[in-house]
């Protein structure tokens, strides 16, 4: 089956397949923070190269979140730090825009290396000496889906799982706007190669720790609305965030009729803020989120901010009636 999106080439593919078929010993890594689609897709090509009789090894500046332990292969992540004595020469990197956002797993990059990027960022730059990375994509995943069946490989049970998991991580199980057709057409194609999605939709929705979940309700009693009702913040200090990090408290703003961004404030460090921001269909959060040196997708984006509280919702405030103009 074909479910192949126009907007990615045949030559695209070609070249990403040429790097795969070439590589022998080769690191995979993805943004700082991985999430669903970079753990994800990190995995499913991890097993798709073992099957071409490769040896990759992934690496991650930070151990993903245990949501993603139940994945086949995630014991095998390597923590960057952990083993900075080795670099590679041939470096997949996935679902990440800039270069810089792989954090301390540049340490095992060999300063001569051959880079392929995978991804699908409206704001990518192309810093491989091979990229795909086309918006028409919902996630990493699928692009990793259509550059296996372009090579002809078996997605076996364990690789539709890894798939699944970062198609309804980045659609928001098929809300989001990013996601086409196509992105459901793969889907539907993963399930059908034997990914669980009832087991997969439960250890991402129902796994929360008891003090994520009581953090919601902090959460949402902060919830404060800006410009008319347009701007939604929500605002977890220091001290709730020793609790948790309830990341989904941000979608609570936008349940408000009439709110066009919320943005979730979660005080990392005293005076230390990272900040979650999603939008309806008026604001671009990523160009939003880029001002302050962060980045993501044009509904859902973060970025980080120092200052009071206060400060920081009066510096958001400012971008997005900018942006409402
Ligand atoms: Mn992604």
């Amino acid at each position: 089956m074909n479910l192949r999106p126009p907007e990615l080439s045949t030559s695209e593919l070609d070249g990403a397949a040429t790097f795969l078929r070439d590589s022998d010993e080769v690191m995979l890594t993805s943004h700082v923070n991985s999430d669903g689609d970079g753990v994800g897709s990190c995995l499913a090509l991890a097993g798709l190269l073992r099957s071409l009789g490769k040896t990759p090894s992934i690496v991650l500046q930070d151990v993903p979140a245990d949501t993603y332990s139940f994945l086949e292969g995630f014991d095998a992540i390597i923590q960057a730090e952990e083993s900075a004595t080795r670099t590679f020469d041939r470096v997949i990197v996935l679902d990440c825009p800039e270069r810089e956002r792989i954090g301390k797993a540049e340490h095992l990059i060999a300063a001569d290396a051959v880079l392929l990027n995978l991804d699908h960022h409206l704001a990518n730059q192309r810093f491989g000496d091979s990229n795909i990375a086309s918006e028409a994509l919902c996630s990493t995943c699928e692009l990793v889906f259509h550059l296996a069946s372009h090579m002809g490989l078996e997605i076996d049970p364990a690789t539709a799982a890894q798939l699944y998991t970062g198609i309804i991580f980045d659609t928001g199980n098929f809300r989001y706007s990013l996601t086409t057709p196509v992105s459901m057409e793969v889907a539907a194609e993963l399930v059908r190669r034997g990914a669980r999605l009832d087991r997969i939709a439960d250890r991402l929705y129902n796994n929360a720790t008891f003090g994520s979940v009581k953090l919601v309700g902090r959460a949402i009693e902060s919830l404060e609305l800006h410009s008319d009702g347009l701007f939604a913040t929500l605002h977890l200090t220091h001290q709730d965030m020793q609790l948790g990090d309830p990341e989904a408290a941000v979608n609570y703003g936008l349940m408000v009729g009439g709110v066009e961004v919320s943005a979730l404030l979660k005080e990392e460090q005293p005076g230390k803020f990272r900040i979650s921001l999603r939008s309806r269909e008026r604001v671009d959060v990523s160009a939003l989120a880029h001002q302050f040196g962060g980045g993501g997708h044009a509904r859902a984006a973060g970025c980080r901010l120092e200052g009071t509280a206060d400060e920081v919702k009066q510096r958001l405030h400012e971008s997005v009636n900018e942006a409402l103009t």
